[in-house]
């Protein structure tokens, strides 16, 4: 029988106790999105603190995390911070659940070995040309970065999708989201938001293009952005809203 792994508090921590949770958050934020997507994939309770961005961090939150940033998550009476590490440690501490198949077997090893690197592709490859397409203020510069974006996608995601959908439409076949799912989620929840054309932010001419060209891709992140674990703390319009006029501030920012 496996061995309970125990805190200074004694509570177990191989998800055979329901653990305290607290999520330091902001619902704005796509890193601290990650883990909302976590805990929910997971079913765990937990509790939450909205961090106000807006102002300086306080004291207290600097106790927790002295970098200032969301997410950052207090387990059991642990603080675990950086979003990539709160949602492994989530996935590790949980290992009976689908996110992440923990025990030590060639596959399972191989499957995470995997999903890290699609996670990688992803954040490293995508990610940077996906940020540029917010920032983009003219029509003209929003569809070359529209380009940009589906490049890359074609080239470096694309291929990734290599597994048999029949048993599921998510990372190696699963039918229900992974860590790869946690980790990109957020940031295929914008991409595809903010192509809609009633909010101005990336050019309308996207989602047409990844469908044509990056078929896989826009299949799986069609899906993806339906689940429940990934739109529950999600206002589309707000934060569509608040992006465009957060990127057109700095826009005129950088004129002056
Ligand atoms: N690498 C961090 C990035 C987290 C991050 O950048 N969070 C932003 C909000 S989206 C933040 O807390 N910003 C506060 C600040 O920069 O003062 C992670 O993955 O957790």
């Amino acid at each position: 029988m496996a061995t309970a792994a125990t805190t200074t508090n004694g509570t177990a921590t191989n998800g055979s106790a329901t653990p305290d949770i607290t999520l330091y958050t902001n619902h704005a934020c796509p890193w601290a999105h990650r883990a909302h997507i976590a805990l929910k994939e997971l079913g765990l309770p937990y509790k939450e603190e909205i961090i106000d961005l807006d102002r300086p961090r306080d004291p207290w939150y600097l106790k927790i995390n002295p970098r200032g940033l969301v997410p950052s998550i207090n387990y059991n009476g642990h603080i675990i911070t950086e979003s990539a590490t709160v949602t492994q440690f989530l996935a590790d501490a949980h290992p009976s659940q689908h996110l992440l198949p923990t025990s030590a077997s060639e596959s399972n090893a191989l499957f995470r070995a995997r999903v890290a690197f699609f996670v990688d592709t992803f954040i490293s490859k995508a990610l940077p040309q996906i940020f540029d397409g917010w920032k983009a203020q003219e029509e003209d510069a929003k569809d070359a970065v529209a380009d940009e974006i589906v490049s890359v996608v074609v080239k470096e995601v694309e291929p990734l999708f290599d597994w048999d959908t029949k048993t599921g439409p998510y990372f190696g076949g699963s039918d229900k989201p992974t860590l790869a799912e946690v980790q990109t989620g957020p940031f295929v929840l914008r991409l595809i938001a903010f192509t809609k054309p009633e909010y101005g932010i990336l050019s309308p001419k996207l989602a047409g293009l990844l469908k044509e060209k990056a078929p896989k891709f826009t299949a799986w992140a069609t899906k993806l952005v339906e689940e429940e674990s990934v739109t529950y703390i999600w206002d589309e319009k707000l934060i569509a809203t608040r992006t465009k006029e957060r990127f057109a501030k700095l826009a005129a920012a950088a004129k002056v």
